[in-house]
């Protein structure tokens, strides 16, 4: 398709279950908003040729290579996209933005406090010569979600007093489930904690506007020992018969308390048997609460405390008007979105800032100010203390 707006040529590091989540939205998104820029799916890098070569046909990009180092260089491409375990995110992300090259990369920003901060560094370096970098927390553009953090900035719930969240999964329940790079610290950082509890982080605070100052928090591996992966590559991979230690917490609890005042009680599990990806959240304020569960990801709900007790309870909003964010853009009222629409509006806000000459949101300091939540829960669960997040 041609288009008269000038080209961002992007390329894609990785290109797993995060790397064809973000293809269809860099697939789509000119084509459901006016976008400024018209993004250029110029090339996909993976280690190994042969399946980088196919990832290009099966998603959509016009070249593959295997050496990143080269490709964030290549004076044809305007952007790095980082789609590859978080070991790896800081190199690529500094390299990328060294090179003058905007940056989306994956989240948790980073497997290490250090390395959040160098990235952050290197941002805000990259800034001040126009260059943008954005980490990929995709929730927080759920319509619905978007719709509570306006709501709340407008005061329609008043002043917050709790925050409840929960992020759970079961795909690892099976203590057969062979031991993909997910449950290695080296290359994933942490478990459950850094790789859903850092969403619930986001999107609390991106909801209340708020930010987390101190935390007290549990960690648990459950399953210490499992089958080392034979074939296949995250969350697909098969058990060979050789076992080895898993390195990172199977699930992990925390509470916390809000600089504003509120509470927060969070917990992020891969062992909740029944739940394959849910996210729930709500908030209750001085003069209402919201809930929202990603199940249900086109409603939120409003319990608006000034109403009359005979009539009053919690109100189930579709989410799907063209006043609502993000909505107008797609189906008429009541034909609802799903998961990958999130990482369609995150490339939409990034191509926008990135023509507006604005920082997108998150920013750099926003993926690190969650890495230091990550830490403070770990630090807390080793300790057995109470930990400030540094501001
Ligand atoms: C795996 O647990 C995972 O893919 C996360 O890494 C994603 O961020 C989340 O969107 C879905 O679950």
């Amino acid at each position: 398709m041609t288009s008269s707006r000038p080209t961002l040529a992007v390329a894609m590091v990785g290109h797993a279950f995060m790397g064809a989540a973000h293809s269809q939205a860099w697939r789509s998104a000119h084509r459901f908003f006016d976008l400024p820029l018209h993004p250029a799916m110029a090339l996909v890098v993976g280690r190994d040729a042969a399946r980088a070569a196919e990832a290009a046909d099966r998603l959509g990009w016009a070249e593959s290579a295997t050496d990143w180092h080269a490709a964030v260089v290549r004076d044809d491409i305007d952007l790095v996209d980082v789609c590859t375990p978080g070991d790896t995110h800081a190199e690529i992300a500094i390299a990328a933005l060294a090179a003058g090259k905007h940056v989306l990369c994956e989240k948790p920003l980073a497997n290490t406090v250090a390395e959040a901060e160098e990235m952050a560094a290197a941002a805000s370096t990259a800034a001040e010569r126009g260059v943008r970098a954005m980490v990929g927390f995709t929730y927080r553009r759920v319509p619905a979600v978007a719709l509570a953090r306006r709501l709340v900035a407008q005061g329609r719930i008043g002043e917050i007093r709790h925050v409840r969240a929960t992020y759970l999964q079961d795909w690892i329940a099976d203590p057969e489930a062979p031991l993909t790079w997910r449950l290695d610290k080296q290359r994933a950082g942490s478990g459950a904690l850094g790789d859903i509890g850092a969403h619930i982080i986001d999107l609390t605070q991106h909801i209340t506007g708020d930010r987390l100052h101190e935390v007290s928090g549990q960690l648990e591996t459950f399953v210490k020992e499992r089958p080392l992966v034979a074939t296949g590559v995250g969350l697909s991979g098969t058990a060979s018969t050789e076992r080895g230690s898993v390195t990172v917490d199977d699930a992990a609890v925390f509470i916390g308390r809000f600089a504003g005042g509120a509470l927060g009680v969070f917990e992020a599990t891969r062992f909740a048997t029944g739940r394959k990806n849910s996210i729930r959240i709500e908030v209750n304020g001085s003069a209402g609460s919201l809930a929202f569960d990603f199940e249900d990801m086109n409603v939120l709900e409003l319990y608006d405390a000034a109403e009359p007790a005979e009539t009053a309870g919690f109100r189930r909003i579709l989410v799907t008007e063209p006043t609502h964010p993000y909505a107008g853009a797609w189906w008429p009222p009541g034909h609802g979105l799903g998961y990958e629409h999130g990482f369609t509006h995150q490339v939409v806000d990034l191509v926008t800032a990135i023509a507006d000459g604005t920082d997108p949101a998150p920013t750099f300091a926003d993926g690190l100010q969650v890495q230091r939540v990550l830490a403070a829960v770990e630090t807390s669960s080793d300790t057995r203390t109470w930990q400030q997040i540094p501001s």
